[in-house]
């Protein structure tokens, strides 16, 4: 049974886990997931699913679970971390495991923003973002992540969906999952609401998903 969240009322963290959930209690795969949790919003996920959970460091869980999978190469492994988490402080991890093909699942959850520490600008922030640390708009453009990483390997599985389209949450995380099973990386991104730093409210939060962060990046397989 999964049990109570620890994310705030609207967050999307909880919609990629329980789906993640079904899909290893369907296949019946949960005895041999093992979870890897980044520092960030991650970390709330700790005793969330009926899985094998490692805390990690922040930007470390994918080499963590790389370390894991080369040491147990009959498990599943999932590193599961925050925009900030693979794109800024774990980029050198996720490229490395990328470029090598390592046989892990990486899952992506873009909040476009630092949201445990507050809510600060993150390199998924997109231009004109307004955050604690970039009160009159955020400068930059943000990263790409899948595009970059399909750039290193052709083989592995990379796509981008949103919280807001179960079908395909399901489709790309069983996706991710045979990739790996098939010996190849896999690494898919949600685009996932974080109404707390968003400052939003009901609707609003799927409003600002929908107009700001699905206009920029694409959904889709890479
Ligand atoms: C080495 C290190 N640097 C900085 C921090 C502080 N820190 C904790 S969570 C976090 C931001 C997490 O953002 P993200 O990875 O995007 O995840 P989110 O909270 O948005 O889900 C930061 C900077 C830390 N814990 N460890
Ligand atoms: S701060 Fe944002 S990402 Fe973190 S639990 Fe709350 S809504 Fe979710």
């Amino acid at each position: 049974m999964a049990k109570e969240a620890k994310f705030c009322p609207g967050c999307g963290h909880p919609i990629v886990l329980r789906f993640l959930h079904m899909i290893l209690r369907e296949k019946e795969l949960e005895s041999k997931a093992v979870l890897g949790l980044d520092i960030g919003c991650s970390l709330l996920a700790w005793d969330f699913l009926p899985v094998n959970t490692f805390q990690t460091h922040h930007g470390r869980v994918t080499s963590t679970m790389v370390g894991y999978k080369r040491a147990q190469p009959n498990s599943l492994s999932f590193a599961y971390t925050g925009d900030g988490g693979a794109y800024a402080i774990g980029m050198q991890s996720l490229m490395w495991a990328a470029i090598r093909n390592e046989p892990i699942t990486v899952i992506v959850v873009n909040n476009s923003n630092y949201a445990m520490t507050g809510g600060q600008q993150a390199p998924t922030s997109f231009k004109g973002q307004i955050t604690d640390t970039s009160p009159s708009g955020c400068g930059d453009e943000p990263v790409f992540g899948p595009e970059l990483v399909r750039q290193v390997n052709k083989k592995a599985f990379i796509a981008r969906t949103a919280v807001n389209d179960p079908k395909q949450v399901k489709e790309y995380l069983e996706k991710a999952i045979e990739a790996q099973q098939n010996g190849n990386f896999a690494m898919v991104e949600f685009l996932s609401y974080c109404p707390l730093n968003w400052k939003t409210v009901g609707i609003e939060t799927n409003n600002y998903l929908n107009d700001n962060l699905k206009m920029l990046f694409p959904v889709g397989e890479f």
